[in-house]
């Protein structure tokens, strides 16, 4: 008998750390905006929400107070898996990413290593990585290996050889294309990526900019899951600035449902990803 095709996770990045209002006013910056963006993607189709947060003047941070309040919030209000990002802005130093764990979110992203970012540097050296993934096993947060270029896949690999698998024992990883400075938003590049991943891992990809759909297309043809959001682009087209969060998530999911392979729920989504109900791994 056929099995049915897995359901498609769908992940939203709302905010991110380089964007301001000023780019597009319907970014979420305050608290109640991310926890509204937060429910609709919900109604539209995302299982999984990937954080970054801000201050009161809308600059990025990673004040662990207000982490701790955001996690809470975003669990009152759905039942999203909650993952905090550890990358920060290019600018937060690695003990403050560290300390991001200390938040106690489902899932956190960690990056497998350094890579240019426009005109500045996403710095991930060794030994922060290594000292991160330790620590996600330690704690029980299922990491999201976001991988920005090839030879970050193989620095994934070196990690899950090093130091074994993920708390939970399951792989999860999230393609990160079309940065300026990482791998471009092709499907070459995703086929060559995902050729590359562990037996039974699952994946994800989002492409930045204009490769936001080419590559939403690829991941769908190759079998993967998806992450969209207002983090990665802010136009749905050319010359048209996106209306908010949930609209590109509303079409990540009707492009899912043409595959025939509909947005999963945050409950398939954690049986998919190894994760208890609680979220706990
Ligand atoms: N803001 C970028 C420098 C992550 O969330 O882990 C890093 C980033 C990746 O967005
Ligand atoms: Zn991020």
């Amino acid at each position: 008998m056929a099995t049915m095709p897995a359901p498609t996770l769908i992940t939203v990045a709302p905010t991110g750390a380089e964007s301001q209002k000023d780019d597009n006013p319907a970014l979420p910056v305050t608290l109640d905006e991310l926890v509204a963006a937060a429910r609709s993607c919900r109604d539209a189709g995302a299982a999984m929400v990937h954080i970054h947060i801000r201050d009161a003047e809308g600059r990025p941070t990673l004040d662990l107070g207000r982490l701790r309040e955001t996690v809470l919030a975003v669990r009152e209000a759905t039942d999203l898996i909650v993952q905090l990002s550890t990358g920060g802005a290019v600018t937060d130093p690695l003990d403050t990413r560290l300390a991001v764990l200390d938040a106690e979110p489902d899932s956190c992203s960690l990056t497998t290593g350094t890579v240019n970012f426009g005109d500045d540097v996403f710095s991930n050296p060794w030994p922060f990585v290594a000292e991160l993934y330790q620590r996600t096993q330690e704690r029980g947060i299922l990491p999201e290996f976001e991988l920005f270029e090839l030879g970050h896949v193989t620095a994934m690999n070196r990690l899950l050889d090093m130091f074994g698998p993920p708390a939970g024992g399951h792989v999860h990883a999230d393609f990160v294309m079309g940065v300026p400075g990482g791998m471009p938003g092709s499907a070459q590049a995703l086929a060559a990526g995902v050729a590359m991943l562990p037996e039974g891992a699952t994946w994800s990809a989002t492409g930045v900019g204009r490769s936001s759909v080419p590559v939403m297309f690829a991941a769908l043809s190759l079998g993967g899951n998806l992450r969209v959001g207002m983090e990665d682009t802010l136009t749905y087209g050319p010359k048209r600035p996106v209306r908010d969060n949930a609209e590109l998530v509303e079409r990540a999911a009707r492009l899912a449902a043409e595959a025939f392979r509909p947005a999963a729920t945050p409950d398939d989504a954690r049986r998919m990803l190894g994760l208890s109900a609680q979220g706990q791994v």
